[in-house]
């Protein structure tokens, strides 16, 4: 396995639970880079090359909060509620999601299994011995390792490294430009005028995090379509960015600003340089990844698995639904069809499903029918997916309603049938979010607030 993100540790949990029944299970070995679990969700102030001189991973930032409802990303195996040992509100802070994602891999005892620190290299097949030769890198040790495998599951990520598109003027901008990547403290930003290009959820979320921690204006460039929610009066939508000089931004209808610094929210490529040419995935950010046969297993090696590799509604159930099924086809347990051609069908069928979905409604219940699909087929425990469909509908109607009061809904949890309680503080209002403080059943007193 490579990565032990939330998609990975899903991997690991779903072996450990096998053994747990009884099962017979393979020696499993994850390599992780980072020198912590948790992914994207392993916090770090660093940008550009970590202390090893690797590509940081973290697209997170401080002060991040769940973009969606946690009702829709619950584990069936493990709830909010038996993890903090009450109802938490709807939409927590990175700190309070990370201690979940850890809760359960702690409790399932798989850390072991990870080697830290330990990035993957090169992977190759080898059609003969039909096994595949995977280079590792020992950071801390600066050692090689070469090892054997019958089988590889890549749980890397596909939201780590930017696309980054290049604007007219950028070279002698006078501001900072930077990718929605390496942007981590919204505070950087307070008092200034701020251009974002895209409108998909970095646009969205960092714009209100800009918002929040007291940017002077916030301006969003699209190329397609204006996200067009009701923003707050310092807030506008702007056609797609011509050309920038000095500090004057020049629009494609003509009209200009002046700005302090340029995000480039643009996201991000499907990136494996370690994967030879054969086992690597080229795909869009879809809901019907590429070359993918059920959304995991790649259609021309079919001892290869990717997880979390769609764009996604659903997070961490859907990793779980698709590491329990890899698990099974790992253990025998299920079969996949022999040849490319019937494996191809699937992901046709899949990605033309998809390109039948009239909205995000039904691109909602798309993603949602296909978690049901794979869980129908393991003991992953079945959850009320039409109910959690129902959570992200909420969702977008209360963004609809108030974009920067959505995160004020609470939804009521299909793993435990219970309610969740509304948070202490307006999410505007609070500007501190550690653990502790979001998890505190009163509100903060305002001189910590404001900490
Ligand atoms: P990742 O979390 O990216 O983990 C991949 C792991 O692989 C990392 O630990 C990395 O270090 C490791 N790795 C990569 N390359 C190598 C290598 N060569 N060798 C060894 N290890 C390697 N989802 C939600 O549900 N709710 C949210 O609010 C939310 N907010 C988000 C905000 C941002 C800014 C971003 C970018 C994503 C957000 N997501 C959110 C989606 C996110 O993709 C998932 O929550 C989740 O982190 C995906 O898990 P993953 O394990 O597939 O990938
Ligand atoms: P997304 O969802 O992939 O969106 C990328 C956005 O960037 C989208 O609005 C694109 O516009 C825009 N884009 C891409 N290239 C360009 C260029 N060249 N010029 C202008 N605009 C461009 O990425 P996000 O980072 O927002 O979200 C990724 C994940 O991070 C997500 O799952 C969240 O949970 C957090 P388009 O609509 O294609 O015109």
């Amino acid at each position: 396995m490579i990565g032990a993100g939330p998609s990975g540790l899903a991997q690991l949990r779903a072996f450990q639970s096998a053994k747990a029944k009884g099962a017979e299970i393979p020696e499993v070995v994850c390599y992780e880079k980072q020198s912590n679990w948790g992914g994207l969700w392993n916090y770090t102030w660093r940008t550009g090359l970590d202390e090893h001189g690797e590509p940081v991973h973290c697209s997170m930032y401080r002060y991040l909060w769940s973009n969606g409802p946690k009702e829709g990303l619950e584990f069936a195996d493990y709830s909010f509620e038996e993890h903090f040992g009450r109802p938490i509100a709807s939409y927590p802070p990175r700190a309070v999601m990370f201690d979940y994602i850890e809760g359960r891999v702690n409790k399932a005892g798989v850390r072991d299994w990870i080697r830290f620190c330990h990035v993957a290299r090169r992977i190759t097949y080898d059609k003969a011995t039909e096994k595949f030769t995977v280079i590792v890198e020992d950071l801390v040790n600066d050692r090689e390792i070469t090892e054997e495998f019958d089988w590889v599951v890549v749980a890397s990520g596909h939201f780590s490294i930017p696309n980054v598109p290049e604007f007219s003027g950028f070279d002698t901008f006078n501001g900072r430009v930077l990718h929605a990547h390496d942007f981590r403290d919204a505070r950087e930003f307070t008092g200034k005028d701020v251009l974002l290009i895209g409108t998909s959820y970095s646009a969205e979320d960092i714009g209100s995090q800009l918002w929040k921690y007291g940017a002077k204006s916030i301006t969003v460039a699209h190329r397609t379509a204006p996200m067009g929610f009701k923003w707050p009066e310092n807030w506008k939508e702007v056609p797609i960015l011509e050309k920038v000089q000095g500090n004057i931004a020049t629009f494609k209808d003509g009209t200009t600003m002046r700005v302090d610094a340029i995000i480039l929210c643009t996201g991000y490529q499907h990136h494996f340089p370690f994967l030879a040419d054969d086992l690597r995935l080229r795909t869009k950010n879809r809901l019907a990844a590429a070359d993918l046969y059920k959304g995991v297993v790649y259609v021309t090696n079919p001892k290869l698995f990717y997880l979390g590799m769609q764009d996604q509604w659903y997070t961490f159930n859907m990793f779980d639904a698709q590491a329990w099924y890899v698990r099974d086809v790992i253990l025998g347990r299920i079969q996949v069809p022999a040849s490319d051609e019937e494996r191809r069908a699937d992901v046709k069928a899949r990605e033309a499903a998809e390109d039948a979905c009239a909205d995000s409604h039904e691109a909602i219940e798309y993603q949602g029918a296909y978690v049901q699909e794979l869980i129908d087929l393991t003991d992953y425990p079945s959850f009320d997916i039409k109910g959690a469909n129902e959570a992200f509908f909420e969702w977008k109607d209360h963004k609809k309603q108030d974009i920067m009061g959505f995160r004020n809904h609470a939804y009521r949890s299909v793993m435990t049938g219970t309610m969740a309680p509304v948070h202490h503080t307006p999410w505007k209002d609070a500007l501190e979010d550690s653990l502790e403080s979001y998890l505190r059943t009163e509100p903060e007193p305002s001189s910590l607030q404001e900490a």
